[in-house]
């Protein structure tokens, strides 16, 4: 295995970085049982708060599709999520660890498996966490996966990043995820509104990205999306808009090598500029 087993406390359920309990291709078994009461409860509350504040900031896709995630006062058992799943995209979640390195990533995507943290923080991780745990990749993520464009450009970033693995340009790929399956915003009749997954699972970055006279905010275009740096620790300084689902599906449905060739002879842009 190539990730080093990370010790964790105890009384962490599912165990927190266990690497040990992932096969070759990184997935485990979610083990539901395991889930303590205040790890349901830390769950619901973090879906209670996030639900209330959707309307007018999150994008229709996922408030339309976050219902059908199911349980919202426990942890949904990963194999209900995907008896809706499969059958409206095609798509499946399959549990992990934890972070997993990026090309095992992209191999899930491009099986159209979506690889869903299994754990949850704890109670003082209430407000912020750096890692993805179970409430950001199932809250954030997995309600896009039911829109037919998002579901295939997940697809397609799969396969695109195998290839930008090959080619070693996977850190302008990285950025163009951030920017868009992260952190995008989308205009929906005039207005703004998130589809990005950290935006959506953030209770502060919500209001924050979609109405803060602070951030830039630049039409999503290809070269200048992956030459821009980002911020893992704080509020993005730029954010990306699009105009349509359909708009990033078809942007991104090209061939990126004479991309990441042009690219590599032009300067960067850090995360503000
Ligand atoms: N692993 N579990 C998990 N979740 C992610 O979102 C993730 C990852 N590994 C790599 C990664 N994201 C990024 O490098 C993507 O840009 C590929
Ligand atoms: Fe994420």
């Amino acid at each position: 295995m190539a990730v080093a087993p990370v010790v964790y406390g105890e009384g962490e359920r599912p165990p927190r970085g266990d690497y040990a309990r992932a096969g070759d291709d990184y997935t485990c078994a979610q083990n539901w049982a395991a889930y303590t009461a205040q790890d349901h409860d830390t769950y619901h509350r973090l879906y209670q708060r996030q639900t209330a504040q959707l309307q007018g900031l999150a994008c229709s896709a996922f408030i339309e599709a976050l219902p059908r995630l199911g349980a919202k006062e426990c942890i949904p058992r990963f194999e209900d999520v995907n008896d809706a799943l499969y059958k409206a995209t095609r798509w499946q979640i399959v549990a992990v660890p934890g972070l997993i390195p990026e090309e095992a990533f992209f191999a899930l995507l491009a099986q159209r498996k979506f690889p869903v943290t299994d754990w949850i923080r704890k109670p003082e991780e209430f407000e912020y966490i750096v890692e993805p745990d179970v409430f950001h990749d199932l809250y954030g993520h997995v309600p896009m996966l039911f829109n037919a464009h998002i579901a295939d450009y997940m697809q397609n970033y799969g396969e695109g990043g195998l290839k930008a693995a090959r080619l070693g340009s996977c850190e302008m790929l990285s950025r163009l995820y951030w920017y868009t399956i992260e952190f995008g915003l989308i205009r929906e009749a005039g207005a703004l509104r998130a589809y990005g997954a950290g935006i959506l699972s953030s209770a502060g970055e919500l209001p924050y990205a979609v109405n803060s006279p602070e951030p830039k905010r630049l039409p999503l275009e290809l070269l200048r999306t992956m030459r821009t740096r980002y911020k893992i620790d704080t509020y993005q300084r730029t954010y990306f808009v699009i105009d349509s689902f359909e708009q990033l599906f078809e942007m991104t449905a090209v061939d990126f090598t004479p991309l990441y060739a042009q690219m590599r002879e032009m300067a960067e842009f850090a995360a503000g500029e």
